[in-house]
């Protein structure tokens, strides 16, 4: 039997696409990448989950108040959506981080549904054994996900063709890659791959 999957999709929103105040590089590229994978899970009625950004305006997150980052994904602000050309559907489950005004929360699992529900016990409740993460950023909250994933017993595939990284320094990304991959992470580089 396959273990039951569910998509995860990491940040894809405006403020880390190009125009947005901390952009990927080609990081709108991986929306149009997600929808493929999104069409696929909803027609085999398998969860989707969406993580976002979501900071207050004040935050040691921020460079200002003493972090390493520019302002972005301030809650409600146009950069803090989903980039326009993902297209969610009304099954994907939007799971809000770095709310708290004192920590980073790199990693989805620090996120919260409109309930307040963490996305581990979603992932639970929905039956996933196996998520599917891409999105936005393979080095800081892909990489995050990834290995918190790992470390609370999911399968984790990264869609290696739905990522793209910050690199501060040259080669994080690959850097990151090549860890989630040493930790247990399975890769597959696109829908074709899917196993069903
Ligand atoms: C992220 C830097 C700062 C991310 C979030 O989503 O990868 N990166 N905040
Ligand atoms: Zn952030």
């Amino acid at each position: 039997m396959e273990k039951k999957a569910a998509l995860v999709i990491v940040d894809v929103q405006n403020d880390f696409c190009p125009g947005g105040s901390l952009a990927v590089a080609e990081g709108d590229q991986v929306a149009l990448a997600l929808n493929r994978y999104v069409e696929r899970f909803a027609a085999a009625r398998l969860p989707i989950f969406a993580t976002r950004d979501w900071h207050p305006a004040k935050t040691s997150h921020f460079k200002i108040y003493g972090g390493i980052w520019p302002v972005h994904c301030v809650q409600n602000s146009h950069g803090a959506e989903f980039h326009p050309s993902l297209r969610l559907g009304s099954a994907a489950v939007v799971v809000s981080k770095g709310a708290a005004p004192d920590v980073d929360s790199y990693s989805g699992f620090d996120g919260v549904d409109a309930s307040g529900v963490g996305l581990a016990e979603l992932l639970r409740a929905s039956g996933a054994e196996q998520i599917f993460v891409g999105g936005l950023a393979t080095d800081y909250c892909v990489k995050q996900t990834v290995l918190d994933g790992l470390k609370l017993g999911f399968a984790v595939v990264l869609l290696q063709d739905a990522i793209r990284g910050v690199d501060l320094a040259p080669g994080d990304s690959a850097r990151a890659l090549e860890e989630m991959r040493r930790t247990g992470a399975g890769a597959i580089g696109g829908v074709d791959e899917l196993p069903w």
